[in-house]
């Protein structure tokens, strides 16, 4: 029993294409993961439409993050890849931790309050009940840990919340899910506003690196990038937050520590540090692009990793949630 492994959830949302800020706050990281842990890896499809999306390009970009995940290193065969709502169980125990989340709670989450400034016309109550959401995903699995960027610590605390509080309500049922946030990589961010987070969804895409842009465009973007009116390469996020990340971003990429990148351009300037960090993104998602478009060539083949994905997704999940419905006291034949 005791060297069983210990089980990690995560998703992403199918919004938008994803920006390197996704990739190396969130997904990078599950790969280096999947070997020591039993892994749910999602396409929160559920999450999506908590903001309009077209029905088609929705469908779209489900699979073809599906695609990415793979081409990004997740092994289908070591890991449950599945699509959100192929999971009924997702909705079933949303359904049942609404009733121990409060309103007020809700209304004072950061994302709630920035997403309902920026879609003032569709303040839905599934974008209220985002992280309610988000708690029945990781508690269904029994999840220990969460790898996510430093923007989803709020909505983990709530999780971890709710957990308690069910736990304590009834008898110990959810494993309180603990977050891993990366030093380097939990906020990658805009080229051209390093004070904000990359985003796939920014009004200006010069700032976001897209896992889909072609060679040219990930360098001009670097060119372009944002830096100060020093010429001094050296980590000082308070201070330098565009050489900063342009640091982190070169590290991730290369596989080289913040100091050696620091050290390697000592003698550099800014104009041939943003090309040479440009280069190494660049090559490294050439390789994952190639993938990409050969998976999403076999439709056949990702239709199939998603349903075994979701058949064992929804084994777990319903252990989870028969245990929730009996101790709620739901009748039982
Ligand atoms: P949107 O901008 O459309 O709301 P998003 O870019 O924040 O979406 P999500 O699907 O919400 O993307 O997040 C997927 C994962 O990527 C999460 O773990 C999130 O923490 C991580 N992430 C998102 N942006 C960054 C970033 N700039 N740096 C590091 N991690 C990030
Ligand atoms: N809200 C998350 C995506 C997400 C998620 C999850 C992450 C949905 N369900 C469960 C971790 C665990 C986001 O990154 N925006």
């Amino acid at each position: 029993m005791e060297d069983r492994k210990k089980t990690l959830y995560s998703a992403v949302q199918p919004t938008n294409n994803l920006t390197i800020g996704n990739y190396l706050g969130a997904i990078k990281n599950w790969v280096s993961l999947q070997n020591e842990y039993d892994c749910f890896f999602a396409i929160a499809d559920m999450h999506a439409i908590t903001v309009r999306q077209e029905p088609a390009e929705l469908r779209r970009r489900t699979l073809s993050l599906a695609a990415l995940y793979i081409a990004c290193g997740i092994d289908p065969d070591k890991c449950a890849l599945y699509v959100q709502s192929h999971v009924a169980a997702h909705a079933q125990l949303c359904w049942a931790l609404n009733t121990f989340t409060y309103v007020g709670e809700m209304e004072r989450m950061t994302q709630f309050k920035d997403k309902s400034a920026k879609h003032a016309d569709n303040i839905n109550m599934g974008l209220m009940d985002y992280p309610v959401l988000m708690a029945a995903d990781i508690l269904l699995y029994q999840a220990d840990f969460v790898p996510v960027g430093q923007d989803q610590k709020q909505h983990l605390e709530i999780a971890r919340d709710i957990a308690r509080r069910f736990n304590n309500a009834y008898s110990p049922t959810f494993t309180v899910p603990e977050g891993i946030i990366m030093k380097v990589g939990a906020k990658i961010c805009d080229l051209s506003e390093p004070e904000k987070k990359m985003s796939k969804s920014a009004e200006n895409p010069n700032g976001s690196i897209f896992l889909s842009d072609d060679r040219d465009t990930v360098i001009r973007k670097f060119k372009r990038a944002v830096t100060d009116s020093g010429s001094e390469i050296k980590y000082d996020s308070e201070n330098k937050p565009g050489v900063s990340n342009l640091l982190s971003i070169y590290s991730l990429f290369s596989g080289k520590s913040i100091e050696e990148a620091e050290r390697e351009f000592a003698n550099s300037g800014y104009g041939e540090f943003k090309l040479a960090v440009g280069e190494t993104v660049a090559d490294a998602l050439s390789p994952i692009q190639n993938e990409q478009n050969k998976l999403l060539a076999d439709k056949e083949y990702l239709n199939g990793v998603l349903k075994r994905g979701a058949e064992t997704a929804a084994r777990t999940a319903n252990r989870t949630l028969g245990k929730v419905y009996k101790k709620i006291g739901f009748y039982q034949i």
